[in-house]
């Protein structure tokens, strides 16, 4: 099979992020350096450093909204696992879908040593206080979408997570590293099982055509609003949270996909995608924010469904938490 173009260069990106981290770690500031200070010089701010109260929550609210993405992005693919085509597709999706689970409790994990409980976290996705990606209220129709699912929305997941490796708060650069390798797995999954479907029989490819159009749009709008309507952006720029803007890595993905789109043989369905050779890159429809905004807000296809199945699996688990807490007390009273 052709190579992922595009995915082994995001994967070079991520090493040479983990290579600076480790460099950061060594370089030392002159004693106690100001917030300011340790962005300026490119250093990670750590759990125990002052930092501005804003940082902190949007730290908080950024890291917390992936998590419950990575814990609900579980859902759509789960729907496939009992139905996978054949043991050795089952066991890639099985293993990618746990992934995901180990995705969401390094950001959880993350996210607690900005002085947040997990208690607090699980409860603000459980009642709808905070967010999760627009991408997993989509409902996936058919086995192709798992391979759409690899390719378009982890591909997008990268483009996206790749400058996080270097974002400014260290503990999140650092899960963020780990994930982004292990993404780099589930998009290669995801485009090998669709150049499969795509040289497969007539059925098996208009399987594959069909999954591409439906996931398209909404794997764009992952980035969020365009750049004038961001509301968090400049200042999650200034403080090197994030990288770049949603406009500039929609382009980015944009530009990937369009060769890989040939090379498995399946059209992106935008008719008014052109190469602009003044631009250097490719000219593309947005996907509809309005749409976007919507399914934030909670009127998405598949958001009631979601949210259902999580408080259900919540309630499940009651008796595991109940036993590891159980657990817990009795080790602390061993130990006192
Ligand atoms: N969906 O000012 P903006 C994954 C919200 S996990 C929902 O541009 P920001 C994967 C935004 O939160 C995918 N909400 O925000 C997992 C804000 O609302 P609030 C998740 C969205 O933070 C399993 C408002 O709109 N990835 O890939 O600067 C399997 C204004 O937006 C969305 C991450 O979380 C959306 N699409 O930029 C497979 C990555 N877009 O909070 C795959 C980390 C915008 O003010 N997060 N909003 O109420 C980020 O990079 C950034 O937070 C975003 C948004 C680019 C998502």
């Amino acid at each position: 099979m052709p190579g992922v173009a595009g995915a082994e260069r995001l994967l070079g990106e991520v090493e040479e992020a983990e290579a600076a981290l480790r460099e950061a770690a060594e370089r030392e500031l002159d004693g106690e350096a100001s917030f300011d200070a340790v962005i300026a010089a490119d250093q990670k701010i750590e759990p125990r450093d002052a930092m501005p109260d804003a940082y902190r929550a949007g730290l908080i609210r950024q890291i917390a909204q992936h998590a419950h993405s990575e814990i609900i992005g579980m859902q759509p693919e789960g729907n496939w696992i009992s139905r996978a085509p054949s043991l050795r597709r089952k066991a890639i999706l099985l293993a990618k879908v746990q992934d995901e689970a180990g995705h969401g409790l390094y950001l959880y994990a993350a996210a607690e040593t900005l002085g947040v409980s997990r208690q607090e976290l699980d409860t603000a996705l459980l009642t709808g206080k905070q967010k999760y990606s627009s991408i997993f209220n989509y409902p996936t129709l058919s086995w192709a979408d798992m391979g759409a699912i690899g390719w378009l929305v982890d591909g997008a997941a990268i483009v996206n997570q790749v400058p996080l490796c270097r974002c400014s708060y260290g503990p999140y650069a650092r899960a963020m590293i780990r994930v982004c390798k292990e993404e780099s797995f589930h998009q290669r999954q995801g485009y090998q099982s669709l150049y499969v479907l795509a040289q497969g029989t007539p059925a098996q490819r208009a399987m594959a055509q069909d999954a591409v159009d439906r996931w398209w749009y909404p794997s764009l709008a992952m980035f969020g609003p365009p750049d004038a309507d961001s509301t968090h952006s400049a200042q999650s720029m200034a403080w090197k949270v994030k990288r770049f803007s949603n406009d500039e890595l929609r382009q980015r993905f944009v530009d990937m996909c369009v060769p890989q789109a040939e090379i498995l043989g399946l059209t992106l369905p935008d008719p008014d995608l052109t190469w602009n050779e003044q631009r250097g890159h490719y000219d593309y429809t947005a996907p509809d924010f309005e749409e976007l905004m919507r399914v934030v807000k909670g009127d998405g296809p598949c958001n009631r469904q979601r949210m259902a199945h999580r408080n259900r699996a919540h309630e499940e688990g009651a008796w595991v938490r109940e036993a590891a807490a159980a657990y817990a007390e009795k080790n602390r009273k061993a130990v006192a």
